[in-house]
């Protein structure tokens, strides 16, 4: 059995979560904090980032590569197309979401989430890459209603835990929703992922889980 390794708070673990259960997959969770120093824990994966996974055949860290893995090994239900070149548009969203949004705003998380301080240069800089990338982003991005088109595909299990993100945070450094004043609204499209049955569980664990820790 596959076994999932991180916290519930990671938008990167909660994707691989949601492949998961899209795929109606039977795991494990078990908890590992980001920064191990537990030297089974960078076997598996290096930087100490989560998630990774354990599976039969040995460990995986990176969420694309294990949700790439997964889509391989269990096909069905697929949640990527299997016309070569959709599949590569759907990556390509999928690219846009995590390395010109999510990792963009990243910077922002220590004083947007966690009570630290982020210097005036870097929410300058992380400001004007937003205000280019948001605008290119949605030049892709579809969300007819899936952010990839017509059918619910693997971007759209990390845009769900990562676009909310750029809102939030954006929010809280700027005083401004910078998708929202970009003309971008994603929230029908955040509401639509949210109602299915994996995104209610990611959430429902992850408040259960925030909840038992407080
Ligand atoms: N590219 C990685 C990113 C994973 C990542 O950044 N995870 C965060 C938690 S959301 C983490 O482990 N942060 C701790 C660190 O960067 O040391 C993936 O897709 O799995």
């Amino acid at each position: 059995m596959i076994a999932l390794c991180g916290i519930t708070l990671s938008n990167y673990y909660n994707k691989v979560k949601m492949v998961l259960l899209e795929k109606g997959l039977p795991f494990t969770e078990e908890r590992v904090s980001t920064g191990s120093k537990d030297e089974t824990v960078l076997a598996a994966t290096p930087l100490g980032k989560v998630p990774f996974i354990r599976t039969p055949q040995g460990t995986l860290c990176e969420s694309q590569v294990i949700a790439d893995w997964l889509e391989a090994t269990y096909p069905q239900p697929a949640l990527m197309p299997a016309d070569p070149f959709a599949a590569a548009k759907v990556r390509e969203i999928n690219t846009f979401i995590e390395l010109h949004l999510e990792l963009v705003v990243r910077d922002l998380y220590a004083e947007a989430f966690f009570g630290g301080k982020v210097s005036d240069g870097t929410k300058e800089r992380v400001r004007k890459k937003l205000e280019k990338n948001i605008p290119a982003f949605m030049r892709l991005a579809k969300f007819s209603p899936y952010v990839a088109g017509d059918t619910f595909t693997l971007a759209d299990c990390s845009a769900w835990v990562s676009l909310p993100l750029v809102s939030m945070a954006t929010k809280a450094i700027y005083g401004e929703d910078l998708p929202a004043a970009l003309g971008c609204d994603w929230k029908p499209y955040l509401k639509l992922i949210g109602e299915r049955p994996s995104a209610q569980k990611v959430t429902a664990d992850r408040k259960a889980d925030a909840a038992a820790r407080t």
